[in-house]
């Protein structure tokens, strides 16, 4: 997309503007303003053209303009109806040196989980891969991935789902039978030295519009949960939620703080495997910058900072 049309859908956004106006602020001629509102029309936006000036009385459903429009975040959006990954594009982005860019399909071919796994993502899900360039130290990257988890979680409440998250990354909904199932993953991924991120990218799934038996067992889609959601909507809740908490000026003991309010693995026993062995006992606190605090059987606190957690019955 381009800077004019990314202007001109941000100024649209506050309301109807007259054509010269946005003239004015695009930097354009008239006969420009009226040639990119055509192409939004093409693209399936209701725009009027009223004594007021240009008004959007509709959005289509899904795509990169439709998520740009009103997005409450300083990303933009690259669409795609199939590819292989959003992570693996948004890591091409990265190495292209983009920043600030959301990378969103409809379906993926070759979705991928931590540690190489698959992740199974039809046509109807919420798959999108935000590349930032945060100036934090790596250390601090974990919150981002608590972060998203967050974003998601109220995303989900928002649309009457309760959803939990399991630590590190899962988006957990509990059925009628007390089994947890995972509605979101999210895959982290970055670059940088010692002391300083290069890049970050937040990869997040979210079996939003998709039939439960197109996924695998033990996972849950908010279809089967609570029908079908908007999901631009959704996604800009997620967008603007994940910015909100993360941006340079956010205070990061709120992702912790937030992180708990919805955290299914506090108080819970817990057995989580790490690259050092396993540890199982109690989860008692999450601690800066995402490491799960385990209290074991023999009373000893052990954190953890990587690894699987699975949540056991009580013993
Ligand atoms: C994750 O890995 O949960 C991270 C998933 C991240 C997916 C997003 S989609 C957008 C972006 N682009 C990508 O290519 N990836 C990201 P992990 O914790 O390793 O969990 C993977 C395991 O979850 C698999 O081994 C399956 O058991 C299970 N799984 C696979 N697909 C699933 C789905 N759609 N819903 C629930 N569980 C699934």
């Amino acid at each position: 997309m381009n800077e004019t049309r990314r202007t001109l859908l941000r100024a649209l956004s506050d309301g109807p503007v007259p054509g010269p106006e946005l003239a004015e602020r695009l930097d354009v001629s008239r006969a420009a303003v009226w040639k990119q509102v055509e192409a939004l029309r093409e693209e399936g936006f209701d725009i009027e053209s009223g004594e007021a000036g240009y008004r959007v009385v509709g959005v289509p459903a899904y795509g990169a303009a439709a998520i740009e429009f009103g997005l409450d975040a300083p990303y933009t959006v690259e669409y795609h109806e199939r590819i292989e990954s959003t992570n693996s594009r948004a890591r091409a982005l990265a190495e292209a040196g983009e920043t600030d860019v959301v990378v969103a399909a409809d379906e993926q071919t070759g979705g991928r989980g931590r540690l190489a796994r698959e992740w199974t993502a039809p046509s109807g899900g919420i798959w999108a891969s935000v590349l930032l360039r945060p100036r934090r130290p790596p250390a601090e990257i974990p919150l981002y991935t608590l972060a998203a988890a967050v974003a998601v979680a109220r995303a989900a409440r928002e649309v009457g789902v309760d959803a939990r998250i399991k630590w590190p990354n899962d988006v957990l909904v509990a059925g009628d039978d007390g089994e947890e199932r995972k509605l979101c993953g999210v895959l982290t991924e970055m670059e940088g030295e010692a002391d300083r991120v290069s890049w970050l990218i937040v990869g997040i799934g979210v079996n939003a519009n998709v039939d439960a038996d197109a996924l695998p067992t033990g996972a849950m889609s908010l279809r089967a949960e609570a029908g079908d959601v908007d999901r631009r909507a959704f996604l800009q809740s997620v967008l603007g939620a994940l910015h909100e908490l993360t941006s340079e000026e956010a205070d990061v003991r709120r992702i912790l703080d937030a992180w708990r309010e919805r955290a299914a693995t506090l108080s819970r026993r817990v057995r989580v495997e790490t690259p050092s062995g396993t540890v199982e006992g109690e989860a008692v606190d999450v601690r800066f910058p995402g490491s799960l605090v385990v209290r074991t059987d023999e009373g000893d606190e052990r954190v953890v900072h990587a690894g699987d957690c699975e949540h056991l019955r009580p013993a």
